[in-house]
Order: C-alpha cells, then sequence, then structure tokens
C-alpha cells in the first residue's frame, strides 16, 4: 500500500515528530510504500507540497495529533478538506496521536465526518495491523487499539498492551520526512524510554502510559546516537525521555558505553530528569560522556504547594540533585510553573528568592490545566478558566488560562514577567524562547504587532529598565525570522 503520514502545522515550530518517524519506519519494514509530510517543523507551501505528494496516489493518509490542541484538530480537518477536494480517489483517513489516545472517543466523535479510524496509544503495530489489513481486505474491525464509528456508534476495540521490548523496534528513519529528504539533522530527537511512573497533578503521563515506564538497553541508545553521527550527520543530540534516569544503572551505563565506543556527540536532556535520581557517579558520568545540559522539574517551592502537587520526591532531594549535578560541572536548567494550587503572588515572590539560591537559570511557565489532569479538576473546583487550555493563545504558556480569588490574573502576568526577567538567566535562552512565536509569523507587520505588544507588557509591570536588551532580543528573533525566509533550504530539519 501507499501510505501518506502527515505531521499538521500546529503550536510551536516542533521538533522532528519522533512518534511518527517510529510509525513509518515500521510500516516501511513491513514492504510498504511511506511518505511522510513534515509541516510541523518545516513550515511553508504547504499546499503545494501536499498537491504534488497526491500525484503519487496514496491508498491511506494517515495524520498525526500531537498534541491534543484545536490549532491540530484545525490543521488536520484542513488537510482531509483539502485531501478530499483534490484527489478524486477514494482513501482511508486515519488519525494517530496524543491528541487521539488522551480521549479517543471523543476525538472519533468530533471528528467523525474527517476519520475512518483513530489509532489509540503507540501507534507502530496497530497501524501497521490496520494498513495490512485494509490492503488484503480482512476485518480492521477486531484489531486491537483502534476506534472508528459504524453508523451513529462509536466503536473502541481493546487497548493494545504497551510495548514491552523497545529494542526490538528500528530505529525511526527520517529520511522519509520530506523535511529532512538527504538532509542532516543538525538536533538529533531521540527517545531512551517510554513512560513514568509518577502521577504530578499537572501532568498527562499516567493517561499516556499508565504509569509504566520501559526502556531501551544501554547498547541500542547508543547506536542510535552512532547513526545520528554517521548517517545523518547530527551535532547533537536531544533526548526527549519523560524520565531517562529511573533506572539510574542504565543511565549509567549509557554514559559509560557512549565514552567507551567514543560517539562523541554533545546531548541534552531537555525534558528532564528527577533529581532523586541523581547521584555523584551519574553527574560525573553525564558530564563526561557530553551532556551539555540537563532540565530539573522544580515547579514551586512553597511548601504546601509542593506537597500538592504530588511529585513524589521532597524539595530536599531537589536541592541536593542540582547541587551535586552543578559541582560535577552539568549545566543545569530549573523548570518552574507559575500559578499552581495554594500558591498567590507573594509565594511566587518567595519561590523566585528560593531559586535565586540555587544560582541556576531558571524558566517560568503559567500553568495549564490540561483535561484529564488532577490540575484541571481542582481549577474547576477552585477556580475559573479565563481561556481554552487547548487554544493556540493557552499553549504559548504566556497566556493566564485561569485564577482564583487568592492569585489574580495580573498578578499571575505580574510574577511570569517579573520571574522570567528578573531571576532568569542566562537571559538569551529566555528570550530566545519568548521570540519563538516571531519566527512563524508570516508577515513583517505581525513580527512588529508582536514585538510591539510584547515590549508594552514590559513597560507595563514597570520593567522599562530591560526595555533596550529586549528590543536587542527582538531584532534578533527578526532577524533569524528573516533567515528562515532567505535560506529557507538550510535550516530546514533544525
Ligand atoms: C518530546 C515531546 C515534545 C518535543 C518533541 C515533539 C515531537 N515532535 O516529537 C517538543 C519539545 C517539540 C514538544 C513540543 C510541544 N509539546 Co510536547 N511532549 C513531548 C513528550 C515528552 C514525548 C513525545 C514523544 O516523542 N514520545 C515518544 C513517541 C514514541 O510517542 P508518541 O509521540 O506518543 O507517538 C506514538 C503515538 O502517539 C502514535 N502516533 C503518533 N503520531 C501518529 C500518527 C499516526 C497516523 C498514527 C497511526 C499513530 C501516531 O504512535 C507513536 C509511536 O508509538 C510528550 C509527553 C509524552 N509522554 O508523550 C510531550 C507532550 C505530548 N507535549 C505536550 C505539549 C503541551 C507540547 C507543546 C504544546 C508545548 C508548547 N506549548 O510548546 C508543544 C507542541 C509542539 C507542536 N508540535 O505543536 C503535552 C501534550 C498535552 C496535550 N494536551 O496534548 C505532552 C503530553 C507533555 C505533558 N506531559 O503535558 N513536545
Ligand atoms: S515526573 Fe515528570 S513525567 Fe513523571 S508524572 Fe511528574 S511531570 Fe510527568
Amino acid at each position: 500500500m501507499k501510505v501518506l503520514l502527515i505531521d499538521p502545522r500546529s503550536i510551536n515550530r516542533g521538533s522532528l515528530n519522533i512518534g511518527l518517524a517510529y510509525v513509518a519506519t515500521v510500516l516501511q519494514e513491513r514492504g510498504h510504500k511511506v511518505k511522510v509530510l513534515d509541516f510541523n517543523s518545516y513550515i511553508g507551501d504547504e499546499d503545494k507540497r501536499l498537491f504534488n505528494t497526491l500525484g503519487w496516489v496514496p491508498d491511506i493518509i494517515g495524520i498525526s495529533i500531537f498534541p491534543a490542541s484545536i490549532p491540530t484538530y484545525e490543521g488536520a480537518r484542513k488537510i482531509v478538506d483539502f485531501c478530499r477536494k483534490n484527489f478524486k480517489k477514494d482513501c482511508f483517513y486515519i488519525a494517530g496521536g496524543v491528541g487521539v489516545t488522551l480521549e479517543p472517543e471523543k476525538f472519533m466523535e468530533e471528528n467523525k465526518n474527517y476519520f475512518n479510524f483513530a489509532v489509540v496509544g503507540e501507534g507502530e503495530f496497530t497501524f501497521a495491523e490496520l494498513v495490512d489489513s485494509l490492503e488484503k481486505g480482512g476485518d480492521s474491525q477486531t484489531i486491537p487499539g483502534l476506534v472508528f464509528h459504524s453508523g451513529e456508534k462509536i466503536i473502541r476495540t481493546q487497548d493494545r498492551p504497551f510495548i514491552k521490548e523497545l529494542d526490538k523496534l528500528p530505529f525511526p528513519d527520517y529520511r522519509l520526512f520530506d523535511s529532512v529528504g538527504g538532509r542532516k539533522i543538525v538536533e538529533y530527537p531521540l527517545i531512551t524510554s517510554r513512560g513514568c511512573p509518577f502521577n504530578c497533578i499537572f501532568c498527562l503521563n499516567k493517561e499516556l502510559s499508565g504509569r509504566k515506564w520501559r526502556a531501551r538497553s544501554a547498547e541500542d541508545v547508543v547506536n542510535e546516537m552512532e547513526v545520528a553521527v554517521k548517517k545523518n550527520g547530527s551535532s547533537s543530540v536531544y533526548i526527549w525521555d519523560d524520565h531517562f534516569s529511573l533506572d539510574v544503572k542504565r543511565a549509567i551505563d549509557i554514559c559509560k558505553l557512549k565514552i567507551e565506543r567514543g560517539v562523541n556527540v554533545p546531548y541534552y536532556l531537555p525534558d528532564g530528569i528527577r533529581a532523586d535520581s541523581v547521584n555523584e557517579e551519574l553527574a560525573m558520568l553525564l558530564r563526561k560522556s557530553g551532556c551539555k545540559g540537563v532540565s530539573i522539574g522544580v515547579e514551586d517551592a512553597n511548601p504546601l504547594t509542593y506537597k500538592y502537587i504530588n511529585k513524589g520526591e521532597e524539595l530536599e532531594d531537589v536541592i541536593r540533585g542540582i547541587k551535586i549535578l552543578k559541582k560535577a560541572g552539568v549545566p543545569v536548567r530549573v523548570s518552574m510553573i507559575i500559578g499552581l494550587p495554594h500558591t498567590t503572588y507573594e509565594s511566587t515572590k518567595q519561590s523566585m528568592e528560593f531559586i535565586k539560591t540555587l544560582d541556576v537559570h531558571s524558566e517560568w511557565y503559567l500553568a495549564i490545566p490540561f483535561p484529564r489532569t488532577q490540575l484541571y479538576k481542582w481549577v474547576e473546583n477552585n477556580g475559573r478558566f479565563l481561556e481554552n487550555p487547548l487554544s493556540r493563545v493557552a499553549l504559548t504558556f504566556r497566556t493566564v488560562v485561569f485564577d482564583t480569588p487568592d492569585f489574580t490574573k495580573e498578578d499571575r502576568l505580574k510574577a511570569f514577567y517579573h520571574a522570567n526577567m528578573d531571576y532568569s538567566f542566562p537571559e538569551k535562552a529566555f528570550f530566545e524562547h519568548r521570540c519563538q512565536p516571531l519566527y512563524q509569523k508570516d508577515s513583517l507587520y505581525e513580527i512588529f504587532i508582536d514585538s510591539y505588544k510584547t515590549v508594552w507588557k514590559y513597560n507595563r509591570w514597570g520593567l522599562a529598565k530591560h526595555t533596550l536588551r529586549l528590543i536587542q532580543y527582538l531584532s534578533w528573533g527578526v532577524k533569524r525570522r528573516l533567515n528562515r525566509v532567505i535560506h529557507k533550504d538550510k535550516i530546514r530539519g533544525l
């Protein structure tokens, strides 16, 4: 079968879609012909690229719904409409990804006019079996891990168990992505384990992984790093695990093997490792094996809030872990959430002072209560929603999504800008993040408006002293955006 997979344009210009790459590679290994259109990390000319690829006449079109967000749903529906309009042949439309897995029946109910089937959970084998069965005319409706509509009814088949032996999966072949082709993948995205056994109240992991953690062997991970360097010309590796070091011995083995095999590529752990898993040996080996940055989630330092968010580790563990990493020479970035339960402007100020004592770079985000999390329920009972948490504006992390009587919208915003301006360093990283939406603007006019609004916001909080610095970084954002227009090809796959 000819299968066209698509990663629709979504919130932020993201990295290459790892999950979609696994799905594509497994399918290709089964003998199907696969192409992937990546509208997410390489934006522009979408209609043209889609139109050209439809000439290849795919039998099946699969769309990744990552994450669950209004822009992703809209992007996916737009693609289906476009294909139906420009492409006469009957074709199966199938969705998969986090946005399906979180609420499968609801997704199918709302999208039954667009998709024939949706894949729930890990997609590699469910999708491959579905494609095989559609090819051979088998009974697709008994395949585990599916949701579909039959007349007015929404039917969900039994759940597919999580993949245990991750080593048996092929390495994701990003060359199938039109954004990559034969080009270098400068920042190679890598997953060494899936899931997380903890239960933080703001996190969706429980819904996605059922609190089951599964990991690849050290050898398999280092083999993929080698492929990243040798075959994809990568100059850095980004490990996006939910919990890289749950099995500390495995993490140590990965570092040791990477050193032993001379795979000298620098790597980052931007999605965080848990501080309670850090010991002196691991920290030292992380540095020696080329780890250039680790993110640690502290979230909030108010004791009542810290206990309530149920991280499953004590604040003392976090402080100890950060100190060990710093002592070993591993750059640490701390991730904070503003507006969690039981916080106020004053308690958030105390958290800022606390972070200052740790002497690390910190990033402060406004809390987003995702549907199905405990935080969402807490807001329903104790606060007031101001925005839909799945809207584009909410997912920028710059918008106040809810407030409470003790912590008003104004105070939340004030805390957000204050924390990021005065307590976050080095500032460049913050501004890079703040300027990111600028890359995606379609016109210079939009860039100007966005810059103006941002500067205005900063001034509003009496932070005029930062304006010059802000303008400097905004112009850096504009320059990057212009570069994208002028040298589009050169930065593909970043
Ligand atoms: C790595 C990661 C990122 C990375 C890279 C993402 C990428 N393109 O690969 C970056 C930093 C770019 C990122 C960005 C964002 N992320 Co993110 N991310 C993750 C993380 C930690 C892991 C995802 C992953 O690669 N998993 C491993 C792969 C193998 O699993 P998978 O992605 O689920 O894919 C499998 C299935 O879903 C399915 N599948 C996927 N696509 C398709 C398509 C078809 C056709 C089929 C059949 C199957 C299928 O099969 C895959 C293989 O088994 C998840 C948390 C999590 N545990 O899922 C959060 C997570 C998905 N992200 C989240 C969010 C909020 C975001 C952002 C909106 C944040 C922001 N405001 O910028 C952006 C949105 C980016 C965008 N595209 O617009 C939330 C989603 C919340 C929600 N309600 O949906 C999560 C759940 C984090 C959390 N705990 O809250 N993210
Ligand atoms: S430790 Fe991280 S991945 Fe695990 S539940 Fe908490 S926030 Fe989610």
